[in-house]
């Protein structure tokens, strides 16, 4: 298959003014008849270009041109397009086909679920449906009537107002949808099924009443408050921050569980996996009431950007995802707790983002190929493409920030742009030079900022000098100096912060400021210090950048005790303990000794003593770091080595701090009835951190702790975090089997089950997985099952997926290969879990490479899985 490239972006040759749709659901095929108002297109370089429709997997009936049917010689179709070439400026095109969304397991498209049917669209699903100028610079205004059986599909959905429906002969119905909104095709959406309503209303900040719908399998209808009351937060939010009001009259949303990411933002009907709608404190942990509240927030924010303002192409995705999720992480620190939400998408960031960064994929926020685009659904598009939005935030302010939103929407309402015109409207409302930030856009990799400090005591000035550099990455050899706001503190002896004043400058100010690194290497020197400070560096994580400082660990105790800076105090304890995990982990390659430095030990014994600091903040300090992130820090990965340090350090810590972690336990174990606000998630966190060390401890009081919680809890977050501690130990058999039994019928409870023993340090095998994949819960079809069992066995288990006779290569590569024929994306996904081959320890690296070669040179393999396989072994 061919790269498509962003320097070749070429405008539509016709445009689409109006698509009327008219589906014809059935069981065994579906009939879809199109009528679309089109016209040449004058920026168009070729003013004779033929129309060429993209489709894919379509039975064409007919094709009728200004009301004439044109027999096979008028037109040409191939594999992936229809073409008609002699075609008149203004026309009117209608075209039938059959479609079979009962046996499409791609869930892209049209599909069915459960017996309902459901569509995805976005990047390129339409084409699956009707043949269509599927990208996404063509808009237009949609009309969808749905026409099926009465009984079966009761519930017919589409974008816009309900303007008509009525009944037909042989017990069929129909609905007519309007959409007044022009639109690409990726926001296209239809639902029809057996589905129950939970409705409520919204009256926007200029009274305006929108009916709010959500729409689920009738066993769920108790599990949706949680996500219509985050829909409201959001909605209220979106208007007090940005002025930002919804548009229609009616905001639906519909869950799925058939589906191949989060959720989808179709215009006026999302469609969510369910993972991300439904929530009952019996069946929801902490985490996924969070996620719902994030990703309702995502898709309702999307409305504006992305769909009102939406992207040119493809290239542009983080346009319209870096900015939503930005907007999700702002409005979820304003729901909850602000510093506590930043650590944890730093955490995401670092894990994912810059192992992707470091690998055979990485690519800029704005690639500049791909061969598959469901390839490029990324933690660099989303998460990253969320810092640098965050960047123009941090060098604007909140309001410069705001102006640029105003002026982007004010320019660019009801059009598909790019990521220059959002950074230009940045830079013009706010008069602010952004040319070097585009840099942001182009280059791959994670920045390196090299900092030093130099302290003058008879001029009571202190010098920072800063240093960019930035790896090669896959195609891109050499780096240009990026544009970084440094944000920085300096702390006193007691860890207070000082004045800061910039030599040049008349005054001091107090807190954190911003500085501007535009150079390849740039000092800066701040005067009046009384004595030789601390730095705290890069606050509230300023940049997705890695910083280097030659802190000593008195410097780090300090500000893991002190620093004003939330982020920065976390930040310590983290650098504190990579540095430890990093001798444990060359000492158990040497077969050394495993024990704990006295200093990180009465350092953690000082954090989970202070009373004044978040619960939650303390429970993050006490998380150690995922094994694939100590992975990345290695130049050669040995997976049982790094599984045996992470393990003494959690038990080191466990026997050295058992008295302290005993006293949080017990305080906080009596919370009374559930509630889901911030300060019950935070002590519910850090309970269960402290239950975590606990059962380490290979006593058995301390494993009856996580028993009693275990048969006690009231909610999911409790059973599910005694029920991790337990199933490290043999006691663990029973309550798995216990769980299995009262939650079978619960598809997002057995996710857990199963995610649960794929990362288990005593379950997680290959041949456990492979016997798990049997049990009647899993289907090798539902992508939240493959996620949750062999998803979570090959990205999330180190020394379990790395077997080190090579079966976990083997298993991936078979079931990349069985998943490849159902679902490609999903497929592509799994093949992730190779992206590190080439650091791993030459035996291991040999395995990989050879199930590499095995699944590259498969025949029938998907464009999905050939570029993921094909760029690993370039
Ligand atoms: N914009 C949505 C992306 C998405 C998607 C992409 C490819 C294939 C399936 C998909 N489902 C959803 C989700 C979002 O970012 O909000
Ligand atoms: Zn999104």
């Amino acid at each position: 298959p061919q790269p498509i490239q962003l320097k070749d972006y070429t405008p539509p040759a016709f445009l689409i003014d109006k698509v009327d749709l008219t589906f014809d659901l059935d069981e065994d095929h579906s009939r879809v008849s199109s009528r679309l108002v089109l016209h040449r297109n004058p920026d168009h370089p070729d003013a004779r270009a033929p129309l060429t429709l993209d489709g894919k997997e379509l039975t064409l009936e007919s094709v009728k041109l200004d009301g004439e049917i044109l027999d096979g010689s008028r037109y040409q179709t191939d594999a992936e397009s229809l073409t008609i070439a002699a075609m008149p400026d203004n026309a009117i095109l209608e075209i039938v086909t059959v479609i079979h969304p009962e046996t499409n397991t791609s869930l892209n498209g049209l599909y069915r679920s459960g017996g309902n049917f459901y569509t995805q669209c976005e990047a390129e699903g339409f084409r699956k449906i009707t043949y269509y100028l599927d990208r996404p610079d063509v808009m237009a205004r949609f009309t969808t009537t749905i026409v099926a059986d009465k009984n079966k599909w009761p519930v017919l959905l589409s974008n816009g107002n309900r303007v008509g429906e009525g009944t037909l002969d042989r017990n069929r119905h129909w609905v007519k949808w309007v959409d007044p909104f022009k639109k690409p095709a990726y926001l296209f959406a239809l639902v029809g099924g057996k589905l129950s309503r939970l409705a409520d209303r919204y009256t926007t900040s200029s009274g305006r009443e929108v009916a709010l719908e959500i729409w689920v399998e009738p066993a769920d209808l108790d599990k949706c408050d949680h996500a219509m009351a985050s829909l409201k937060k959001s909605m209220l939010w979106d208007e007090q921050r940005f002025g930002l009001e919804y548009d229609l009259d009616t905001y639906m949303i519909v869950a799925v569980g058939d589906f191949n990411m989060g959720a989808m933002e179709n215009k006026g009907l999302n469609i969510f996996n369910t993972k991300y709608v439904l929530a009952r404190s019996d069946t929801a942990t902490d985490v996924d009431f969070d996620g719902i509240e994030a990703v309702i927030a995502h898709e309702y924010f999307h409305n504006w950007t992305g769909n009102r303002v939406t992207c040119r192409d493809w290239f542009q995705l983080s346009l319209k995802e870096g900015l939503t999720v930005f907007r999700d992480q702002e409005f979820s620190a304003d729901m909850g707790s602000a510093p506590v939400q930043r650590i944890e998408a730093v955490r995401t960031l670092r894990t994912h983002q810059f192992a992707e960064d470091a690998g055979p994929m990485a690519h800029p926020i704005r690639p500049e190929s791909y061969i598959e685009i469901n390839n490029f659904y990324t933690v660099t598009v989303y998460e990253k493409g969320a810092e640098v939005v965050r960047m123009y935030q941090t060098l604007l302010g909140r309001d410069g920030f705001r102006r640029g939103m105003d002026l982007y929407f004010k320019r660019h309402d009801g059009q598909a742009v790019t990521c220059d015109d959002f950074r230009a409207a940045m830079a013009d409302a706010n008069d602010y030079d952004l040319n070097q930030f585009a840099r942001w856009y182009s280059q791959a990799g994670t920045p390196t900022l090299s900092v030093r400090g130099q302290y003058d005591a008879a001029a009571a000035s202190y010098t920072l000098t800063v240093s960019q550099t930035c790896p090669a990455t896959p195609g891109q050899g050499e780096k240009l100096p990026m544009h970084i706001p440094l944000a920085l503190g300096l702390l006193g002896p007691d860890g207070a912060d000082l004045p800061l004043q910039l030599a040049g400058e008349q005054e001091a100010l107090a807190g954190t400021r911003v500085l501007s690194v535009q150079e390849a290497s740039q000092s800066f020197t701040f005067i009046n210090v009384p004595v030789a400070p601390v730095p705290s560096l890069l606050r509230n994580f300023s940049a997705p950048v890695k910083l280097d400082f030659p802190y000593s660990r008195a410097q780090l105790a300090l500000q893991m005790a002190h620093d004003s800076d939330a982020f920065c105090r976390w930040e310590a304890g983290q650098t504190m303990m990579l540095q430890d995990l990093q001798t444990l982990i060359e000492a158990a390659r040497a077969g050394g000794e495993l024990g704990l430095k006295d200093d990180f030990v009465s350092a953690m014994r000082q954090v989970l003593a202070d009373d004044a600091l978040d619960p939650a903040l303390v429970a993050l300090m006490l998380t150690l770091p995922a094994e694939t992130y100590l992975a990345d820090q290695q130049s050669e990965i040995d997976p049982d080595a790094i599984r045996a340090a992470r393990e003494a350090m959690k038990l080191g810590l466990a026997r050295a701090l058992r008295s302290e972690f005993k006293a949080v336990y017990s305080r906080l174990q009596d919370q009374g009835a559930y509630r889901f606000d911030a300060q019950s998630v935070a002590r519910r966190s850090l309970k269960n951190v402290a239950l975590s060390y606990l059962a380490e401890l290979d006593e058995p009081a301390m494993l009856e702790l996580a028993e009693q919680q275990f048969a006690r809890a009231d909610n999911m977050t409790d059973s599910q975090a005694a029920l991790t501690g337990l199933v490290n130990w043999a006691e663990g058999d029973a309550a798995l089997a216990g769980f299995a039994a009262k939650w079978a019928e619960e598809a997002l409870v057995m996710d857990k089950w199963f995610t649960l023993q794929a990362i288990s340090r005593r379950l997680g095998t290959v041949a456990k997985v492979k016997a798990l994949m049997q049990h009647p819960a899993f289907a090798l079809t539902n992508p939240n099952k493959v996620r949750a069992l062999v998803g979570a066995f090959l990205h999330s288990n180190l020394a379990g997926f790395h077997a080190a006779d090579g079966s976990g290569y083997e298993f991936a590569a078979d079931t990349i290969l069985a998943v490849d024929k159902l679902n490609p994306q999903m497929a592509a996904r799994l093949a992730g879990c190779f992206n590190r081959w080439k650091k791993l320890e030459p035996g291991r690296r040999a395995g990989m490479r050879s199930a590499l070669e095995r699944v590259a040179a498969h025949a029938g393999l998907s464009r999905d899985v050939y570029e993921i396989v094909s760029k690993n072994l370039q």
